[in-house]
């Protein structure tokens, strides 16, 4: 499939998909969200990914928030069919059976941090800089924020974010449980690839369900969680690469899964 505003590169099983529009700082417009629900959608059933890894291009931005200009002249109506378009990509981040790891090289605000907090966890450069400034615009956090966020950090943190607008920097995002490592920003993208690779030559079909019990299990109650938990890791017993990790442990060798 041919894409206007990301690029796309797979190596090793990993997928690298760009977010492609420097010059507006890869502002997310109902085009972009639209090759992205289209691009996640094929790579999740695309057998050759294991993992994605999103970043944006250039120097300054991961995703410097929704388009404004485009959202500048919307109607009730259209404001929300864009917040759903958006929640949809958000969405299938979340429900795609592979990790998925947001490179964050520059500003993440509004809905590209949005973007970056659907996505499994947040590798970071040190010029990288987060936010929700959406109440400067006289809106809110649209593409999932307030519920992501809440969750991740708790709702004391989310709400002093949200309702003051202000950035954090790289160090303090990390110090406040958003990203999980940070990197020098010529490091960023090798060391997320290094991980996405490591990742990708796992037993990948436990991989996916551990995501699926983790996503899931956080709407859960505990009980209903550790339920659901059994029940896909007996499922596990039925595949190829349970057998294979386990038999490459007993003889001493190296597994060589197939993701399936
Ligand atoms: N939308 C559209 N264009 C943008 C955006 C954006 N979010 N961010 C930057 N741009 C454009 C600028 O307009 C500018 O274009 P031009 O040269 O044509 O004027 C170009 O990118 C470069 O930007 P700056 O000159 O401003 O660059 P600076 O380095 O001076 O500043 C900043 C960088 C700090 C990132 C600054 O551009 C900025 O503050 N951008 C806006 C950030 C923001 O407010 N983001 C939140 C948007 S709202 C949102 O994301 C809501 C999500 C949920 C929607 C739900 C809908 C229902």
């Amino acid at each position: 499939m041919e894409f206007t505003n990301l690029l796309l590169e797979t190596s090793e099983g990993v997928a690298t998909l760009t977010i492609n529009s420097p010059r507006t700082m890869n502002a997310l417009n109902s085009q972009i969200l639209g090759e992205l629900e289209c691009a996640l959608y094929d790579l999740n059933l695309v057998d050759e990914v294991k993992v994605v890894v999103i970043t944006g291009a250039g120097e300054k931005a991961f995703v410097a928030g929704a388009d404004i200009k485009e959202m500048s002249s919307m109607n009730s109506y259209e404001g929300h069919q864009f917040g759903l378009k958006g929640q949809r990509v958000m969405m299938l981040i979340e429900k795609m059976s592979k990790p998925v790891i947001a490179a964050v090289n520059g500003y993440a605000l509004g809905g590209g941090l949005e973007l970056a907090l659907a996505c499994d966890f947040i590798y970071a450069s040190e010029k990288a800089k987060v936010g929700f400034p959406e109440v400067t615009l006289g809106i809110m956090p649209g593409f999932g924020g307030t519920q992501n966020l809440a969750r991740l950090i708790g709702p004391n943190r989310a709400n002093e974010m949200i309702f003051t607008g202000t950035m954090l920097n790289a160090e303090k995002a990390c110090l406040w449980g958003i990203v999980n490592q940070v990197f020098a920003p010529e490091e960023l993208l090798p060391k997320s690839l290094e991980t996405a690779r490591g990742i990708a030559r796992l037993g990948t079909v436990g991989v996916g369900y551990a995501k699926d019990s983790i996503a899931n299990g956080l709407n859960m109650g505990k009980e209903d969680g550790f339920r659901y938990e059994a029940s896909l890791f007996g499922v596990l017993f039925a595949t190829e690469d349970q057998k294979e990790g386990m038999a490459a442990f007993v003889e001493k060798r190296k597994a060589e899964f197939k993701g399936k």
